[in-house]
């Protein structure tokens, strides 16, 4: 059990609202956007220079508190003590978790911001459990900009933390409708798994719109600045989202080095820290098929494959390609990759939900689909305006079994699936990669399917490994005797 958290601010040790530990991009940021909103903020740094410049760069923002020592830093908060740790994800923060729970009392919070794995959440929660400390796991998405301005939040951990550090966290969280975008997700690693599964769908939603830019460029011809200009308007209609908006930009930018897009001289190889992995790891576990997110990762992977990518540009045999799109085409190519992007873009979000519906039945979470598309909608990468779309389809039905069979979705993907596999048979045609419309097409056919190749692989599975399989027409388990006489038996 946990000890309940000390209200009686007379008993306060010091007088600073919440505590920042790890003043790196993330911690200084949303450390400065709680002295802007009116929050005294305890604030430190392993090393101590950190400390001492965010003070002297940002220290009439608001009132901050600076420490030397993590005593001092404990020492300086009101209680329940609330203590946020933005520090590299992995060793760094189980060290500081250890440091702050030495120096803290019984209902003190610690909250960790960074992008832990929830496992690790999980195991933390119960360690700071069983000495009488609350642990939040939650989840910040929204980078640099997000955590000074508003970021996008998805605590973890006990309800009743949530009481203490609700209206902290709220308060610093971007506001969409007049709703703050950050909400209770449910207990120990609840926010970091749907942070994570975010990510994922930020990967899937990054390749579905680098596969259409590479359509628009090398199906159809066109130049940067018209691809630029041709997402700007995307950006207008169901597509509009941060991303997109983004993608303009970029694609917009010239490198004054060269006069060449900018684009042109980034090296073509996509990094990535690990959380789109974590999700197809995660989903991998619980049997959930995230395609989008999975092709996402391996596109990644694939760019960072210099030694091989070396070898075999230009080496393997393409086969006969077809000729790019005629220019009298280009408005309707255009048109159908807008769709093709839309309806892969959906099957993405459809699976991420199918995911943490998954975890939070194996983890007893009870997360409501609904708050991640409403504090989804600002803050974050992923924000978008289809969240809203999202939002209303689980409020109609919560218990909807895939987000494409609400009838809203299930119109829009009437008005897009021709375009959408036009796109992915002319790309094939083409020789041009675009393996998330196509694997998202793929699945999309997969769950309309009434009858799928599974029974073929249960009949070699049971030829091989005697696994067994049951009928279309009787109850029960069989097993046909193959090096027998091949009669059926009952298993
Ligand atoms: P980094 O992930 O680069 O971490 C640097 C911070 O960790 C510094 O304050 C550093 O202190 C501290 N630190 C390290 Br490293 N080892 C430590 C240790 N053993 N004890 C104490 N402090 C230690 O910072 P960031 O980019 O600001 O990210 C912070 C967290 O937020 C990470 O978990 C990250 O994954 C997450 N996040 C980042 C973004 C983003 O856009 N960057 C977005 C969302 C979430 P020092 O100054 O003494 O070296």
């Amino acid at each position: 059990m946990l000890p309940g958290i000390l209200t009686d601010m007379t008993s306060s040790a010091g007088m600073a609202h919440i505590g920042v530990v790890g003043l790196a991009v993330m911690g200084s940021n949303i450390a400065r956007n709680f002295a802007r909103n009116g929050h005294t903020v305890a604030v430190y740094n392993r090393s101590y220079d950190k400390t001492e410049r965010l003070v002297a760069d940002h220290g009439n923002e608001g009132t901050f508190v600076p420490a030397a020592t993590i005593e001092e830093f404990v020492a300086s908060l009101q209680r329940p003590r609330r203590a946020l740790i933005m520090v590299q994800a992995g060793a760094a923060t189980d060290a500081v978790i250890e440091q702050l729970a030495d120096a803290m009392e019984e209902g003190d919070i610690i909250i960790d911001g960074g992008n832990a794995l929830y496992t690790d959440t999980m195991r933390r929660e119960a360690a700071m459990r069983a000495r009488g400390l609350h642990f939040v796991g939650a989840g910040i998405s929204g980078g640099e900009e997000g955590a000074l301005h508003g970021p996008s939040i998805m605590p973890g951990g006990p309800a009743e933390s949530y009481e203490h550090i609700g209206p902290l966290l709220e308060s610093v969280a971007a506001v969409v409708d007049n709703t703050p975008c950050c909400t209770h997700i449910g207990p120990n690693g609840a926010g970091h798994f749907v942070k994570m599964v975010h990510n994922g769908i930020e990967y899937a939603d990054m390749q579905v719109i680098g596969e259409a830019y590479h359509l628009l460029r090398y199906a159809a011809g066109l130049d940067c600045a018209e691809i630029a200009e041709t997402f700007r308007k995307w950006n207008t209609g169901d597509l509009n989202s941060y991303l997109v908006e983004i993608t303009a930009e970029v694609l917009a930018q010239v490198d004054a080095a060269t006069g060449k897009p900018l684009v042109d001289v980034i090296v073509d190889q996509a990094g990535q820290k690990g959380t789109g992995r974590w999700t197809v790891k995660a989903a991998l576990d619980l049997g959930i098929p995230v395609t989008g997110i999975g092709e996402a990762v391996f596109a990644r992977a694939l760019s960072s494959s210099v030694a091989q990518r070396e070898q075999t540009a230009g080496t393997l045999p393409s086969g006969k390609l077809a000729s790019p799109i005629d220019p009298a085409d280009r408005e309707t190519f255009v048109e159908a990759v807008r769709r093709a992007l839309y309806a892969s873009k959906l099957v993405a979000y459809s699976q991420g939900f199918d995911e943490i519906r998954a975890g939070s039945d194996e983890y007893d979470w009870n997360i409501d689909p609904r708050d991640l598309a409403t504090i989804w909608r600002g803050g974050c990468i992923i924000r978008a305006d289809f969240l809203n779309r999202i939002t209303e389809a689980y409020t109609a039905n919560p218990d909807l079994r895939c987000l494409l069979l609400d009838p809203y979705f299930l119109n829009e993907m009437e008005g897009l699936v021709d375009a959408w596999r036009h796109i992915v048979v002319t790309a094939t045609e083409l020789g041009l990669p675009v393996p998330v419309f196509a694997s998202s097409l793929s699945y999309y056919d997969a769950l309309r399917a009434e009858r799928l190749p599974a029974a073929l692989i249960q009949g070699q599975r049971d030829y091989f490994g005697a696994h067994t399989y049951r009928r279309v027409d009787r109850e029960g388990s069989f097993h046909t005797l193959w090096s027998g006489d091949r009669s059926e038996v009952e298993a």
